[in-house]
């Protein structure tokens, strides 16, 4: 798990990772599955919440934590674990799922969530301890997070990585548009952006409030590696991490395609920022999972 950095002959970080496995299709699928079954039963306990977005990115999250990011929960204070940021902080119920079942805390504290005391706010915060970065969720300013973390890692050598995951609606924020400038500028080849480009923001489609296309061709042109996939689809995710793991001298932008609702077929496609889940939709999208999973 250890990664140890040099510097490259261009003065930027070599990070050598110590080579590992292709994680198997099914571990990741079987990960995923149980991400979205959490965030259904978090949902369904508050009745109301980031249900569309969760089950969107179960995908993103299940293949980062469980594949891409170096991380110990066992000691989340680790120095040299790659740093991860969820930028809007509100995709909590996916977040705290994926926390609980990498291992940082119980799953039963998930019951908590939303319950006055419980540092499981519908907001990521750093109450959580390392397992929450810093404090966002005031669009627009993960980035710069980011790239400050990353500058500092590379300045003492560290081959961490930063890891930053923004909503599409986010990129309407003018600041996240200054710090893709500076780390294209100073070649931050250990950060890693993924856009959630669900199309969905408070206002309905993204195309209606601000068009955002294309995502990729606009960092490129500010200095990034940048590619568009199916964000879904685990094996295209594990494929382009190790594509941004490998590439140097400049950021990588991953824009991942996603749908709201993902995996569950009568919730795919659905619009709604902030979903009301009814009893009787939460049994049905929980026996559908536990259909697939026999
Ligand atoms: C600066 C700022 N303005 C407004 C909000 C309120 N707000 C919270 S989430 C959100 C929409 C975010 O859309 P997107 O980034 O696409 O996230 P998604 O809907 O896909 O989860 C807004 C406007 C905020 N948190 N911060």
């Amino acid at each position: 798990m250890d990664i140890t950095a040099s510097p490259s002959p261009a003065g930027h970080l070599a990070s050598t990772a110590s080579i590992r496995p292709r994680p198997s299709a099914e571990m990741l699928s079987a990960k995923a599955l149980a991400l979205r079954a959490s965030v259904i039963a978090m949902i369904k306990r508050v009745r109301v919440g980031y249900l569309l977005q969760g089950l969107g990115a179960a995908d993103i999250f299940a293949t980062l934590f469980f594949s891409e990011l170096r991380l110990r929960p066992d000691d989340p204070e680790w120095d040299d674990r790659d740093r991860f940021l969820l930028s809007t902080a509100h995709n909590t119920a996916l977040l705290y799922s994926t926390l609980a079942h990498a291992g940082y805390f119980p799953l039963e504290d998930l019951e908590t969530y939303t319950k006055d005391g419980s540092a499981l706010e519908v907001n990521a915060s750093e109450r959580m301890g390392r397992m929450v970065e810093a404090t966002c969720g005031s669009l627009g300013q993960g980035l710069s997070v980011a790239v400050g973390m990353a500058m500092a890692l590379r300045r003492r050598g560290s081959g961490a990585r930063v890891y930053v995951v923004l909503g599409d609606g986010e990129l309407q924020e003018g600041q996240v548009w200054e710090a893709a400038l500076s780390a294209g500028h100073f070649g931050l080849d250990n950060l890693c952006m993924i856009i959630d480009r669900n199309f969905l923001q408070v206002e309905g489609h993204t195309d209606k409030v601000l068009h955002l296309d294309p995502i990729p061709t606009k960092f490129s042109a500010f200095g990034w590696h940048a590619e568009e996939i199916d964000g879904n689809d685990r094996n295209a995710l594990v494929d382009v991490f190790a594509r941004a793991r490998a590439a140097k001298h400049k950021p990588y932008l991953i824009s991942a395609v996603t749908k709201p609702g993902a995996g569950i077929p009568f919730f795919e496609g659905q619009m709604s920022h902030v979903a009301l889940l009814s009893h009787e939709d939460a049994d049905r999208a929980q026996a559908y999972l536990q259909g697939l999973s026999r």
